[in-house]
């Protein structure tokens, strides 16, 4: 494929990581990277081992994802419980109060922009889409949004993009994303699929402090939490609930969006798809092998159950950025074929 410009907005740990992994990658350029406290662009590509090596250790404790929108409402609300200069202390980035601003004003260049913010208002993603829509964007947008109520907020946005010439991949990182492709394809054996159960398995002992994101959105998942809670709590108040747990939180029934995009791709109804998993964050192995099953019934009349499994030794940064990385790719060569709209992960794998 030809080469691919891309920008990371928000440097907490997946926008980070998926920095790095992408300097493993063919055909990709990091141009612009940013986080709540400054931008950094360059378009002849981005020095990502210096950028790396300013903000490692140097992020917010909100995982220095949360604010990279600039200002007020645009803001994802998250409390902020610290100070650190995050993206503005490498030497190619420049201190701003309008980050994505910034990336958009340099996207003439640029294939596509992957939003790792977290979403603790539901429509923040959405709203980010909207400002680079506005803008006359036209290129490729990747989140990696978990919930399933915000994909119909992005469907609600087709014509919008589809008149502009964006592509817009949803729910593009571990699940949804990388496990609701695999459903997809083990969905191919049957002809009518009756049920998807989806079980993660999660180590996060030295990665703590680079997910700390990712960790808020899951406490948002338990019984006794929502939302608002998870975005209000202090860094303290989350530790103290990971504590009620001993450091192993299991969770049953998230809204995790891989119910939504199986449905909208045809696969099976979203009330036969089944997210959990188990969090620890006392160990770096994962505390239970992530699997995703899918069982139906074959066209000539056998029931069965087709597995797919991660290794216990890949890390959740690997199967979160590398999928991300490889949609990235699938949605640009969407684009450049003139196909524009919103598409999830089992969209852009065999159709069913
Ligand atoms: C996500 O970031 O996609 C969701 C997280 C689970 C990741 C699963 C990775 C599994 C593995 O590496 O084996 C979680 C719900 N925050």
């Amino acid at each position: 494929m030809d080469e691919v410009n891309f920008a990371v907005l928000g440097c907490g740990g997946i926008g980070r990581r998926t920095l790095e992994v992408s300097t493993d990658k063919e055909h990709l350029t990091p141009v612009a990277a940013c986080d709540r406290n400054g931008a950094a662009v360059d378009h002849d590509g981005l020095d990502v081992d210096e950028l790396l090596a300013a903000t490692e250790g140097n992020i917010a404790s909100d995982g220095g994802t949360a604010a990279a929108s600039g200002s007020g409402t645009d803001s994802s609300g998250v409390k902020q419980t610290g100070e650190n200069a995050g993206v503005a202390a490498s030497v190619q980035a420049d201190p701003t109060e309008e980050p994505i601003e910034e990336v958009i004003e340099a996207s003439d260049d640029i294939d596509a922009v992957l939003i790792a913010l977290p979403n603790f208002e539901h429509d923040f993603i959405p709203r980010v889409a909207d400002r680079f829509a506005e803008a006359g964007y036209e290129g490729v947008l990747v989140d990696v949004l978990k919930r399933s109520r915000v994909i119909d907020m992005l469907d609600d946005r087709t014509d919008e993009f589809e008149a502009e010439g964006i592509t817009f991949v949803c729910g593009a990182g571990a699940t949804p994303g990388f496990l609701t492709g695999a459903a997809a394809i083990a969905a191919q054996s049957f002809v009518e699929v009756h049920e998807v159960e989806i079980w993660w398995g999660v180590g996060l002992k030295s990665g703590y402090e680079d997910n700390r994101g990712t960790v808020r959105e899951d406490i948002a998942h338990l019984p006794e939490y929502d939302i608002d809670d998870a975005r209000e709590m202090s860094d303290a108040e989350i530790e103290a609930v990971i504590d009620e747990y001993d450091g192993v939180i299991e969770f049953e029934d998230m809204e995790h969006a891989d119910d939504v995009l199986l449905e909208r791709a045809g696969i099976c109804d979203a009330e036969d798809v089944t997210v959990g998993g188990i969090l620890d964050v006392t160990s770096d192995e994962k505390p239970t092998t992530t699997t995703v099953r899918v069982t139906g019934t074959t066209f000539d009349g056998e029931t069965g159950t087709n597995s797919f499994e991660l290794d216990d030794a890949t890390s959740m940064a690997a199967n979160v950025n590398g999928p991300a990385l490889g949609y990235l790719k699938a949605g640009v060569r969407r684009n450049r074929a003139g196909e524009y709209g919103v598409f999830g992960p089992a969209d852009l794998m065999p159709g069913f």
